[in-house]
């Protein structure tokens, strides 16, 4: 915990490491009360940093005990070296010297999850960013990449399974029974990439074989009760292990590939060489327990964390203000391997979605930051959504302006220049620039400044000259530190649509050749504008297919020409985004009626849109729930000047209710078809039947608004007897917000009864209830806390009841009495000393005070304020805070 200001780390002081660390002898004494770890670093001066005198050598420590320090084997004395709180310093004395320590340290008191700790009867590891510091004395940044052979020790009954990275090469038995066993990594690594398990723990075994004939063996560590739980982890990263080798040509490099599932985890999992630490949501799935939802999240991040074997550890970053370096490359990887296993367009649009209701709205607060941030208090907090999700974007648009041929030679180049380099996002960059021949200074912007561009776009039709021009002004609202904007290069991926809705040739003023289909315009100027010729008559523009680049559009399409798009684009993404548009205005109108005090009125033709989409017997079901979900409130709230919470509220569900009401009979058809499928098929983990699920699931929501006795019977019924947590959750949470109270109570308790034991079906639990909208919803989260399933100590808990409460829960969070923010300052205060980086992430819904009313922006200031002078803060809060009042 800090006494004082925490420091501002800077991109412009960078500077190359003074020593080098060649080789990490590491040697953990793990015992219940305390651990000891020995390391031998063999370090020499970087060449690269060459002066005449030899610097001191400052070495990152935190909360260690120093029990011994010797320096070419002399042992050294209190007046050889100086410790601070966070570091030891000493005086090389020649350019090649071997540090010798021992240190102890208290993973069984380690609540911040962060360095080693325990999680249940296990011990495990979490260095990234900077979590290694807290284990041994060390040069504790990317930039230093060292050999490590780590020999782990502990008591043979508790620990029979002994865990690091790289290859195990020996192992033996001590007195006492205690064993241990030695492992050797033969990659170069940083230390955020070091891992360590101990525990009493089952393996999942499988095998694959690489594309060059190697034999990889494969492993899903988990506590015996969840071994019937690896198999969709299993399949996902085999699965994954063959894209990556078809997609980007990358081949697996070590003999054996292991994931860890452990219980308490800040973060969904972690790429440690070799050896991956998972939460253990993010690896457990099995069709009982989890949904589908959690499948694919699975099937996700399993990927997401293999990748990062290639980028992030064989090419890793140079800094922490590279990271978007790998988290955003390796975000692009895996939703493209996502895109590939399930149905591209339901991906994109699930990104997408996700990316404008949470990026947009870090992009417009007060922690809004570059993809290459400048500055930063606690690198933890810069695990956000703009490193990895806009991150990801940026690498998609180059991947749209070069081809993806010309990518692919990109990333080769990458790859093949830099392995076993720790890199700048400017390397990556130069690779695609030097593969392509092209040149990406401007595009570069996107890395450096932050906030979300507006795009306004307007038309001029020339029915006479056969011309049409689209005018595109682009500009970039201030952000922190960033007051002015320079242009960005934005690829504009278009189609023109004739009257019949066939997609017109598009041939632009000067061009020859006429190209059909959709086309990329890269946009790079402030204002610009492109003609269009030979075009006979008026068209109608679909624009940013695909969301070809991450900004906001503003073009005047009236509701009848989102109608139109709806039905006729080409472009899979854009039908469902003139379906999320025309709801939008319908939306919005219904607000502005609510905040007038006049009567609701739905347009109808938003009906009319949905009941076309219902009866489309050929398009696929996932695309059909798509487009009935309704932009969410968060959205909302995201695109409104100053969000009204209760109106935006009251108008969604006032749609949706009318909507239950038109449609009731196309909905009852499709949930009572799907359902009657749903018992006759055993659960299968594929894209068909997530989709057929979804649009079950959907339906069944908005049937229940109807409040009719066949629905209520209908949910009961599918929450009793279904075969998998799909169908009975989402049959839960239809209860759970109905008015049907013995019904849902009953819901509730059976399941608590049934799950009590899985720690993570009760999470969902837990959740179902915190999204409760209707009134008393604080009341029930705080009752909830008291239940003998919840703990602050586990993360996941957290996020399932305050989290979902706090970020899902509008109109109850926001009560106008300000109830919810008081709840939630006071445990992010509790969670501050318990662990500093959920309780940073957890007070984000305070920090988006301007979004709302004078009252409610004084009533979450005052909570930032209690939270800023409760005490101690821990860097991670204190920098959150701090920023959000300034
Ligand atoms: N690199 C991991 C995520 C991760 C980041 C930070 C952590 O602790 C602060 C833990 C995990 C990933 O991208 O999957
Ligand atoms: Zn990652």
């Amino acid at each position: 915990m800090r006494t004082e200001q925490p420091k501002v780390i800077r991109l412009q002081d960078y500077q190359a490491p003074a020593y080098l660390i060649d080789e990490t002898h590491l040697t953990f004494e793990l015992f219940e009360d305390r651990t000891l770890v020995h390391a031998q670093l063999v370090m020499r001066r970087n060449p690269a940093s060459e002066g005449a005198a030899l610097p001191p050598l400052t070495l990152h420590g935190q909360e260690l005990q120093l029990q011994a320090l010797a320096l070419d084997d002399r042992p050294l004395g209190g007046g050889d070296y100086q410790l601070s709180d966070e570091s030891l310093t000493l005086q090389p004395t020649s350019a090649a010297f071997v540090i010798d320590s021992t240190v102890l340290i208290h993973p069984e008191n380690n609540t911040a999850l962060e360095g080693l700790y325990k999680s249940g009867k296990m011990f495990c590891t979490q260095c990234e960013a900077e979590g290694f510091r807290k284990i041994t004395y060390y040069l504790d940044r990317p930039d230093v990449m060292s050999r490590f052979t780590t020999t782990v020790s502990a008591e043979r009954q508790r620990y029979p399974v002994l865990l690091s990275n790289g290859n195990p090469i020996a192992s033996g038995e001590e007195e006492d029974g205690r064993h241990w066993v030695t492992w050797e990594d033969p990659f170069r690594k940083p230390a955020y990439l070091f891992a360590l398990v101990a525990g009493d723990l089952w393996a999942l075994e499988d095998s694959f074989v690489t594309a060059s004939g190697r034999e990889v063996a494969l492993r899903i560590y988990v506590e015996p009760e969840n071994l019937d739980k690896c198999q969709h982890a299993m399949g996902s990263l085999k699965k994954a292990m063959r894209w990556d080798e078809e997609a980007y040509g990358r081949e697996y490099d070590l003999d054996i590939f292991m994931i860890v599932a452990v219980n308490d985890f800040n973060m969904g999992a972690m790429e440690n060489k070799g050896l991956n630490i998972f939460n253990s949501s993010a690896v457990l799935a099995r069709a009982e327990t989890a949904t589908d939802a959690a499948h694919q999240r699975v099937e996700a991040i399993v990927a997401h964390e293999y990748f990062h074997n290639w980028s992030g550890n064989r090419v890793t970053c140079r800094d922490w203000f590279q990271l978007s370096l790998k988290e955003g490359f390796t975000v692009l990887r895996d939703s493209q391997f996502s895109a590939d296993m399930n149905s591209p367009t339901v991906k994109r649009i699930e990104d997408v979605a996700y990316l404008r209701t949470h990026q947009f709205a870090e992009d417009a607060g007060p922690m809004a930051h570059s993809v290459r941030p400048e500055s930063y208090m606690e690198i933890s907090n810069f695990y956000t959504l703009t490193i990895y999700e806009k991150g990801a974007e940026v690498v998609r648009m180059i991947q749209t302006l070069l081809g993806a041929e010309g990518f692919r030679k990109g990333s080769d180049l990458y790859f093949e220049r830099h392995d076993g380099q720790a890199v700048t996002c400017d390397d990556f960059v130069r690779a695609m620039e030097d593969a392509n021949g092209v040149d990406l200074t401007q595009f570069k912007r996107w890395y450096s400044q932050a906030g979300t561009p507006r795009l306004q776009v307007s038309e001029d039709y020339d029915a006479s000259a056969r011309r049409y021009r689209l005018t595109f002004r682009q500009n970039c609202p201030a952000t922190p530190q960033q007051a002015e904007k320079l242009p960005f290069v934005i690829p504009l991926a278009l189609g023109l649509l004739d009257g019949r809705g066939r997609e017109l040739p598009l041939r632009l003023e000067g061009e020859a050749q006429a190209v059909s289909g959709t086309r990329v315009l890269a946009l790079t100027e402030a204002e610009q504008s492109f003609v269009f010729v030979d075009v006979d008559t008026r068209p109608l523009p679909s624009l940013l297919r695909g969301f070809s680049a991450p900004v906001k559009l503003e073009f005047p399409y009236s509701r009848d020409q989102l109608l139109f798009l709806m039905q006729h684009d080409s472009d899979g993404f854009n039908r469902w985004e003139a379906g999320q548009q025309l709801a939008v205005q319908v939306l919005q109108e219904l607000i502005g009626q609510h905040r007038a005090g006049e009567a609701l009125r739905l347009d109808p033709r938003l009906l009319d849109a949905l009941r076309a989409v219902l009866a489309d017997a050929a398009l696929d079901p996932a695309m059909v729930a798509e487009v009935l979900s309704l932009p969410s409130e968060a959205y909302l709230t995201e695109i409104s000047e100053v969000a009204d919470v209760d109106a935006i509220h009251a108008a969604r569900e006032f749609a949706r209710k009318a909507i239950a009401e038109a449609l009731y009979q196309p909905l009852w058809q499709r949930y009572s078809a799907n359902r009657e499928l749903s018992r006759q098929t055993a659960y299968v983990a594929e894209a068909a039947h997530f989709a057929r699920r979804a649009l079950q699931n959907i339906a069944l929501s908005y049937l229940m608004l109807s409040e009719r006795a066949e629905v209520l019977e209908a949910t009961v019924e599918q929450f009793r007897s279904s075969d998998n947590m799909t169908e009975r959750l989402n049959a839960l949470a239809v209860l759970v917000n109905s008015p049907f109270e013995a019904e849902r109570d009953a819901a509730l308790a059976d399941f608590a009864e049934q799950f009590r034991d899985d720690p993570l079906v009760m999470d969902q639990w837990f959740s179902v209830q915190a999204g409760n909208t209707r009134p008393g919803g604080l009341e029930r989260v705080q009752a909830l806390m008291r239940h003998p399933a919840f703990t602050l100590k586990n993360p996941n808990k957290v996020r399932a009841l305050i989290g979902a409460f706090a970020n899902q829960n509008l109109v109850n969070f926001h009560q106008g009495d300000g109830s919810g923010y008081r709840f939630l300052a006071d445990q992010v205060i509790t969670l501050n000393a318990l662990n500093p980086q959920i309780a940073a992430r957890l007070l984000a819904p305070l920090t988006r005070w301007r979004k709302y009313d004078e009252r409610r922006q004084a009533l979450l200031k005052a909570e930032l304020e209690r939270i800023l002078a409760s005490g101690e803060l821990s860097s991670d809060v204190y920098e959150v805070v701090s920023k959000s009042l300034a």
